[in-house]
């Protein structure tokens, strides 16, 4: 018996060497240890054996288990570190190789303009609002106190949608205006930006889709005066200290009375040049003091409440604000172009 067990013993630890898997190793502890294995099948001719024998074949049953056991734990160590040594390798990132340069995109200089705008009313305590380019012929028009036979109804000008002739693409950011009147609480300070449509013919100076940001405050005693001053500062935020600006008067059914602010040329200072077309001046914005019958039709009681509003074309701001001399590069997105800002 005791050569069975050195035999056992000097077997096992043979097979154990020569594994390579935790499957192989977990068959192995079944073969020597388990119920039916090896060293339990010795353990079943102890009975033949005298009383004095027995005690110490036990003992060396024990010993050769207990030195199995250990064994084929070393080996199940030694096997999950070199399966971690092989992932290790497997996976390996070499950090020394060179990244791939992505090309990073840049900011359009109409958005790093509205983005100047913005925070310049912001600062003033107006709010941005957002709304949709789709809208209602009602919102657009009718509750701008353009009714029906206003010039800028006409299909030639405003797409409308074949389907629903209520339904249009919005040719200016009032309706938002309008959902302010309708939805805010008084007083309101509000810009909208966005993109609007018109049935313009494509040249250097027009295109059907262009943006503006208009804006709106609705106030008690709101005069001209807050008009003038709150869009001369504008002009200087934007433009610098010292932009000289002018107003002329204009129609708009949406304000009474209506104007124009004008903004002193910056090639020619005010002489005339083909910047400014000889004028000495560029248009900026349109604006006036809200008609009392869009305040009205909004619920709002024109005796109580004022206010003033402006239109810009943002395109056109932008070119100004850097110094772009041709609308189309707005449009094309040329990376070249886009990259000097
Ligand atoms: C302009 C010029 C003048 C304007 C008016 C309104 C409203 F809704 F308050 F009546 N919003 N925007 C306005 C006024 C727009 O664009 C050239």
């Amino acid at each position: 018996m005791k050569e069975q067990l050195a035999k056992i013993r000097a077997e096992a630890l043979e097979a154990l060497e020569r594994t390579s898997l935790p499957a192989e190793l977990d068959e192995l502890r079944v073969r020597y240890l388990g119920k039916k294995g090896e060293l339990t099948a010795v353990l079943k001719q102890m009975g033949s054996l005298s009383a004095e024998e027995r005690p110490q074949m036990g003992a060396l049953v024990n010993e050769v288990k207990a030195s199995l056991e250990s064994a084929i734990e070393a080996q199940a160590q030694r096997l999950e570190s070199t399966a971690m040594e092989a992932r290790l390798k497997l996976e390996a990132v070499d950090v020394t190789i060179p990244g791939k340069v992505h090309k990073q995109g840049h900011k359009h200089p109409m958005y790093i303009a509205l983005d100047e705008i913005k925070e310049i009313f912001i600062g003033m305590g107006f709010t941005v609002l957002d709304g949709p380019e789709i809208e209602l012929g009602e919102l657009n028009f009718d509750r701008l106190n353009a009714e029906e036979g206003h010039p800028s109804r006409d299909w030639s000008d405003t797409f409308y949608f074949d389907t629903d002739e209520k339904v249009m693409l919005r040719s200016q950011t009032s309706p938002m205006q309008v959902r302010a009147m309708d939805s805010m609480e008084l007083p309101i300070r509000i810009i909208a930006p966005g993109r609007v449509y018109r049935k313009d013919e494509v040249d250097a100076t027009h295109s059907p889709m262009f943006h503006q940001v208009e804006g709106m405050v609705i106030d008690k005693n709101v005069t001209m005066a807050d008009l003038k001053g709150t869009l001369n500062l504008l002009a200087e935020k934007l433009f610098g200290v010292g932009t000289v600006t002018r107003f002329r008067p204009h129609h708009f059914p949406f304000t009474e009375p209506s104007c124009e602010m004008d903004v002193q040329c910056h090639k020619c200072g005010g002489v005339g040049c083909p910047t400014c077309k000889g004028e000495g001046w560029i248009e900026l914005l349109g604006a006036g003091m809200i008609h009392p019958r869009v305040l009205e039709m909004a619920g709002i009681d024109p005796n109580k409440w004022s206010g003033w509003a402006f239109g810009m074309g943002l395109e056109r701001t932008a070119m100004r604000r850097f110094k772009i001399a041709d609308l189309r590069l707005i449009f094309e997105n040329d990376v070249r172009f886009l990259e000097q800002f």
